[in-house]
Order: structure tokens, then sequence, then C-alpha cells
């Protein structure tokens, strides 16, 4: 090698080295191709031209900074948040795949929660029923003032044509999923605020929501090419279908829903479990992330027990008008796992137990039925009567520091000697230290979240 060449080489590796400390935290990964990309370093172009052009003859409105431009654009990114921009319909776009970026991206902390287990585990449903209830803000507290506004109309409208429209108004269960044929996502984004205290800047987070096939989370290769935004998720929902385990499929009634919707083999809830943490567990995941396990189909675990001997959890319904009940979901949380251990899942609550700490932490056990009822033999419901569905959402985002909780609780402890609950015979992490603070407890927000 040449003296040249060396210090050539020793130039690009201080480069390197130098950028990857002055643009430290100015780095974002785009919803759709997973990439990580400098917002600053973005091309902004006019959305409506977006639409009606190729992407090959489109004009931007800003090319992407090159040279010294591009070190200070990275530092300090252009906001598009101005008159200027605001009548162009100015975007960014992905320099990998063109995806037209939230508005507020440079700005604003993405928060992707991956809802994710094996196929017909109930995911597309869960998600339909949790984006309507969203909308409906239904997951604030009374009075909080907030907005919520959905930054993909697009792909929210897709959702609701090929999910939404089934659920709610053709009273049908949805088809499932089909795998994916695109390593690009089109996923719904939401920009959140809330003010938590009226002297208080708002607490603002833009929260992004996949739906994909289970096929292309149990399968790694499909995984990581298919679904990569798992890696990077904030916060998993794993959806734990009652169905596919077997002790609870055995103790079920002989139902017509078992014909409808699972006609696949289903896997057994470790071993889907396992294989969907195994790209976390060889991406060497950087940081724990707060883990719900949901036992979706709730409704039909009432099936498993005579009316008078029910978990205490079924037989209550939440109320979150006033804030996120921390000792409600304790208790469901205790029951869950006891629910579990009875129908000898014990080693699967042993492997997630292995995982906390590294991958995961917390870990929360919740149970939500997205449709409230069985469906019947077509795919048939009467109703859209959602059950829980909030849990283990509103414990995510309490999680990461972005909703407040109630300070006092109504139910709670007392559930927890209730006849039906016995105590179990598992050693179990308390999930949630109860330390009141001020009336919204554990809301965190000057700490981790971008101000506006
Ligand atoms: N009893 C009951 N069944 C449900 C509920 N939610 C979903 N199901 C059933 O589960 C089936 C699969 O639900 P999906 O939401 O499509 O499952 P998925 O996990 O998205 O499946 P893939 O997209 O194929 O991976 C549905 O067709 C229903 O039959 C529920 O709340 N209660
Ligand atoms: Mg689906």
């Amino acid at each position: 090698m040449s003296l040249r060449q060396i210090l050539r080489e020793a130039t690009g590796f201080l480069g390197s080295k130098l950028s990857t400390l002055l643009y430290h935290g100015r780095s974002v990964l785009c919803p759709s191709c997973c990439e990580r990309i400098y917002p600053g370093a973005c091309a902004i172009v006019s959305l409506p031209e977006l639409q009606s052009q190729s992407l090959a003859t489109l004009v931007p409105l800003r090319e992407a900074p090159r040279g010294l431009r591009r070190f200070f654009s990275i530092l300090f990114p252009t906001s598009l948040m101005s008159e200027q921009f605001t009548r162009k319909q100015a975007v960014r776009i992905c320099p990998h795949c063109q995806y037209p970026l939230p508005y507020n991206i440079e700005r604003t902390r993405q928060v992707t929660i991956a809802i994710i287990g094996d196929v017909s585990s109930g995911k597309s449903v869960y998600i339909a029923v949790l984006l309507r209830l969203l909308e409906q803000g239904a997951f604030l507290p009374r009075d909080l003032p907030a907005r919520l506004p959905c930054l993909t109309p697009e792909a929210r409208e897709r959702y609701e044509r090929d999910y939404g429209k089934p659920l709610f108004v053709d009273r049908m269960v949805p088809r499932g999923t089909p795998r994916a044929i695109d390593t690009t996502h089109q996923p719904i984004i939401y920009e959140i605020g809330m003010r938590l205290e009226p002297d208080l800047p708002p607490v603002l987070f833009n929260l992004v929501i996949y739906d994909t096939s289970g096929e292309d989370y149990v399968i790694q290769a499909r995984q990581v090419q298919y679904a990569p935004y798992v890696l990077n998720a904030d916060a998993i929902i794993f959806m734990l279908d009652p169905v596919a385990i077997p002790q609870m499929r055995a103790s079920l009634p002989n139902d017509p829903h078992f014909r409808y919707g699972h006609n696949l083999a289903l896997g057994h809830p470790l071993d889907s479990f396992s294989k969907i943490v195994q790209p976390l567990v060889q991406a060497r995941a950087r940081r724990p992330r707060p883990l719900a396990i949901t036992l979706s189909k709730a409704d039909l675990l009432k099936k498993l027990r005579p009316v008078g001997q029910q978990y205490g959890f079924l037989k209550r319904a939440p109320d979150y008008s006033g804030g996120l009940d921390l000792n409600d979901l304790a208790s469901v949380d205790q029951e869950v796992r006891q629910l579990l251990y009875e129908y000898d899942l014990g080693r699967f609550l042993a492997t997630v137990e292995y995982y906390q700490g590294q991958l995961f932490a917390p870990v929360c056990y919740t149970a939500v039925s997205a449709l409230g009822y069985t469906p019947d033999e077509q795919g048939g419901i009467p109703a859209v009567s959602p059950w829980r569905c909030l849990d283990p959402f509103l414990w995510v985002l309490h999680e990461l520091g972005l909703l407040p909780a109630r300070a006092r609780s109504a139910s709670g402890p007392a559930l927890h000697g209730s006849a039906t609950v016995q105590t179990p015979a598992f050693p179990v992490t308390p999930a949630y230290p109860a330390t009141p603070a001020s009336p919204w407890q554990g809301a965190r927000p000057r700490q981790r979240l971008n101000w506006p």
C-alpha cells in the first residue's frame, strides 16, 4: 500500500468517526424502508407534485444538500413549518425509497409499537379496533387537552377499506394479511400531542403502527427482510393466541370458531415467540424495551370455566376515562400469568423471563378481545364490542414515559385476594412499582421528549 493510499484511508476513517460524533442523535429511521437517514440531508418536494408525477420527473423544492451545505443541514435541518412550505405542502423524501416523511420528522420522537404474533393470532382485527379507539381519543384521560391527527391518511384509508369496513360495516372478520412482497411499508402514523400541565409544553410524539402477516414474523429470513422495524421497535405487543395453546384449545368447547380462520397448522406459542425474538437476539438489541404479552380473543377464555368461577379480570371492564389504572393492570398481569401456568405454558413464561432485562423490560401480561364475540362459522359477528383493548397499548405508552397514569386506583390490590385468584406457583416479578407522583403518575415529559 502506498503512502498516499494510507493517508486516504486514514482521512476517510477519521472523517467517518468525526461525522458519527457530530451527527450523533441527528439520524432517524425511515418509516417505510427502515434505513437510517438524516432528515436534514433529505430532498424537499411538494406533495401535490409527488402525487401527480412519477418520482423520476419530480422537481424538488430543495435538492438534497451536498458538501459543506449537507454538513450544516444535518446539524441544523430546515423546518417545514413555515408559510412558504405549508402552501406548497412540502415534504422531505427518503433518499433510499422516496417515501414522503412525516413533516415533523426532524423534531419529533418517532415511537414504533410493533404488534406482532403468529398467523391468525388476531393482530389485524386488534389493530383495526385500536385505531378506532385511538381516533375516538378513548385512550386519553377525560378532559386532557390533546390532538391526534393522522399523518398518513392514504395508508389509513387503505387499512379501513381492508379491515375496518369488513369489521365495522359488514360485520365479518377480515381475511388474513397476505405475505409481504415489498420490502418497503406503508405504516399508519399519528402525531400525538397532549398538554399534561397548562404551563408546560405539550408532550409530542409520532406513533407508528405497522401490520404484517404472521408469516413475515415467524420466518426469520422474512422478518429481517419484510418486518425489519421489529428490530428497532420502541415497544412490542406480542399477540398470544389462546387457540394455539394446546391445553387451552382442548378445554374449549367444539366451537364453530375453530373451523373458521384456523385451517393452518398453528405453531405452539413458545415456538412462535422464540422464532420472533431470534432476530432481536442476533442483532444484539442495544436497550431493553417494554413487552406486553397479550392473550388475544379473550372472549374465548370465558368458556374455560363455569360462570361462577371466572377469572376476576374477565368480570371487570376498565374505565380509561380517569387515566391508566396501574393497579388494575397489575392484577390482570398476575391472573394472566397464572392462567398460562395452569394451561401448561410455564416454559413460555420462563423463556420470556430469560430475555427480561436484556431484550425486554419491563414485561406485562394482558388479555384483550378485539371483537368481544366469537365469530360464527362464516366469520360473522353480531357487533364489535372491544374489551380491554387499550390495556397493552396504554401500558407501553406509559412505560415509554409518554402517557400518565392515574395517581390512585378505584379497583386494584383488593382484587389480588379475590376468590378466583390463587397465589401462582411460580415467581411473579412485580411489573408495576407503584410510586405515586404528582396528579399524573409516571409521566416524564421533560427528560424524554422533544418539544416544539
Ligand atoms: N373469538 C375471537 N376471535 C377473534 C378475535 N380477533 C380475531 N379473531 C379470529 O382470529 C382470526 C384471525 O384474526 P386476524 O386479525 O386476521 O389475525 P392476524 O394475526 O392478523 O393473522 P395474519 O394476518 O394471517 O397473520 C379472525 O379471522 C377471527 O376468526 C377476537 O377478539 N375474538
Ligand atoms: Mg393480519
